[in-house]
Order: C-alpha cells, then structure tokens, then sequence
C-alpha cells in the first residue's frame, strides 16, 4: 500500500519535471529562458510586475527552479557542467531583478522629489526676535555695578502713601519741598510715588545696620514734558548707613560707579543742593566727550539725623548716605540721546538700535 503511494508521487512530480536527456537540450532551453527573462525585465515598471517577475524565474516553483530539477536526468559526467550552466542563469535572473528593483526605486523617489519640491527661491517666513528695551539694559547694567559692590537690591510699591513719599523723610504737610513733588494722587493719602526715596525708609524700618541697597523703580511727576523731563520716569536709590560714613565715602561709591558705567573721558560735577531727608545734599551732572551741556543724573547726600530717628536708629551712633539716581539720563548720555521723550514713544526705529 505505501510501496504504491510513494510510486504514485514519483510518477506525478517525474510528470512535471521536463524530461531532458542531453546537456545540449538543456542548454537551449537555459537560452530560451535566458532571452524571454531579458525581454520580461525591460518592461518591468511597477512592484505588480517585478514580483511576478521574481515569481516566475525566481520562485521556489519557478523556471529556473524547475531546470534545477532536471539535473538528475542527465548523464552523470554532464550534471557538474549542467549545474554551473543554471547557477550562472540564477545569478543572471537575480541580477536582473535587483536592477529593476533599484530603478523602480529611484523612479518612484524621484517622483516623490518631484511632487515635494521646495522651491528655495520663495521668500522665508520672518520671525523678527525681540530683545531688553534699552531703559532695561542699562537699569540691570546698574544693578550688576553695585551687586559687585555688595549692595542688595530691594523694592516698594509705585502706589506710596504720604507717610513713606514725604512725612517719614522729614517733609511735613507744609514744606515748600512738597510743591516739586506732590503730584498723581489716587485718593487723599496716597499717590504715585514721585521718587524711589520712600523705599530707603521701608528698608530702614525692616532691618538694623549695616545697610547697602539700591532701590530701582518707576517714578511719576507732574513735571512738563521736555527734552530731559519725563511724567513717568525710572530711578535707582541707593542707601548705605553704618558706623563711620562721611560725604567722602559717598564721594568714592559714585565715582567708583560712574567710571564703572561710563568708562574713560566723561566728566563728573558735584555741587550744593538741599533735600529735606539729606544733609549736606549734593547734585551730580555728568558731561559726556566732546558735549557742551551739563545733564544732572542724581540728587544725593548724607542721610538726615531726623530720617534715622524716625526709622529707630541711633544718628549719633551710625551715619549714613543715600542717592537718587535717573536711568533715563544715564543712558542719553551713554547712547548720545538729546530727546528722553524717545524712551515712551514705542518707535522701533529707535528701540531696534539697541
Ligand atoms: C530726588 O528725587 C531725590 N529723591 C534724590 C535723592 C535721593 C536725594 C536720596 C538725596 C538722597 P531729584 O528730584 O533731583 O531728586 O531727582 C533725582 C534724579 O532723577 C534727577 O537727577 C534726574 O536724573 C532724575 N529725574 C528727576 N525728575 C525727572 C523727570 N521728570 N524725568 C526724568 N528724570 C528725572
């Protein structure tokens, strides 16, 4: 029963298997093959097409497969002969499919390109980067200066009342000083404060001597706008109380400062002023090279005994000094700016420059 089965089988792959006795047949038919794959390779030019290809000569059922089988028909001197013959058929069929298989896809990337182009002559898509507005450069320009130099940097509310703007830094309800700043009031008491000054007194009132700080921060005035005043301008404070400080250490920080600010070929001038919170008070003015006017940058002084009695120091123990610097002064000088009215107007003409 097996025996005939297995007979069976024989008979029906020996059917499929065509029959071929002599070398000579075998390499006319590898022609035949040969030509027709060649032919069939030319017009392969969609992945259908190329596996059918790879189906047909290259299948595990296909024609070269197939020859193969043949082998054993031959005479046994012919079959190493024969072998080579269909290795070299094999390695032509391969051959031919990977070529068509790499030009179907560099075709189809071409074609992808071509679809995708990015046409690099069209104008970019602009992103302009915005950057510091100039008052906020040289403001932390200032800050880093005195940070090197110790000081701490506190702050306070743009919204003072009368106490911490004039009472507490010996200017009472009457004092001719008021008039200069007694301006933008929000209610009966309080208002937009008109120096960084209130900030030295929040300062005292919180901690105990020594102090070094600077104060920065927008002030408000009812000052007429020209070419160097501002109704909204910016000021840096700068407060220093401790045992033993005289008008000569004053003298020191803001020169050290300005040098430090300006550099080489400014000139600095110091003159007599009064502050009710100072005494004595100085005014600075600064002349940037090869300028012919005089621009005031600071009022300054030595702190008032009155102001330390009122914050609860002792005046006969610790001295003291203090300054009000203008940022926007600073920086017309630094930058050759004759106009501060530039700084608000919000022309990027102007603000790109920087
Ligand atoms: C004061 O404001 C005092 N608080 C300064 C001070 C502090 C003195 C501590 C003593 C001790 P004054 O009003 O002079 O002072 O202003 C100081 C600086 O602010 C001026 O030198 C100027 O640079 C700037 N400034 C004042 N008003 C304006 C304004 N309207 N526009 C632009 N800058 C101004």
């Amino acid at each position: 029963m097996i025996r005939r089965e297995t007979r069976l089988s024989i008979i029906k792959s020996a059917a499929k298997i065509p029959a071929m006795t002599t070398i000579d047949e075998l390499k006319e038919r590898i022609g035949s093959i040969s030509e027709a794959m060649g032919k069939d390779a030319e017009s392969l030019t969609t992945p259908e097409a190329l596996e059918a290809f790879r189906i047909e000569y290259l299948g595990r059922k296909g024609k070269i497969a197939t020859l193969f089988k043949t082998l054993g028909t031959l005479p046994q001197e012919d079959r190493a002969a024969a072998g080579k013959l269909l290795n070299e058929l094999k390695a032509r069929a391969n051959e031919l499919y990977t070529a068509r298989e790499e030009s179907l896809k560099e075709a189809s990337l071409g074609e992808r390109l071509a679809k995708e182009r990015v046409d690099l002559t069209l104008p970019g898509v602009y992103h302009p980067l915005g950057h510091l507005h100039l008052l906020t450069r040289v403001q932390r320009e200032i800050e880093d200066i005195f940070l090197r130099m110790g000081f701490d940097i506190a702050s306070g509310p743009e919204i003072e009342t009368e106490y911490y703007a004039f009472e507490a830094l010996n200017i009472p309800a009457n004092h001719p000083a008021r008039d200069e700043w007694d301006t933008f009031y929000i209610d009966d008491t309080r208002l937009l404060r008109p120096h960084t000054s209130p900030v030295q007194i929040r300062v005292m009132k919180e901690t105990t001597p020594p102090v070094r700080v600077i104060c920065p921060g927008r002030c408000y005035r009812r000052d007429t706008q020209d070419a160097t005043h501002s109704p909204v301008f910016h000021q840096v404070e700068l407060l220093w109380v401790e045992e033993g400080l005289s008008l000569a250490n004053l003298k020191y920080v803001i020169e050290y400062f300005v040098h430090e600010f300006f550099g080489e070929g400014y000139e600095m001038r110091m003159s007599g002023d009064f502050f009710p919170f100072t005494e004595p008070s100085v005014q600075v003015h600064m002349r940037a090279p090869g300028a012919s006017e005089w621009l005031e940058i600071m009022g300054a002084g030595m702190v008032d005994p009155a102001v330390l009695t009122e914050v609860g120091y002792d005046p006969e123990k610790v001295t003291g000094f203090a300054f009000g610097l203008g940022v926007e002064r600073m920086a017309m000088l630094r930058y050759k700016i004759d106009d501060i009215r530039v700084f608000l107007q919000n022309d990027l003409r102007f603000i790109t420059q920087f």
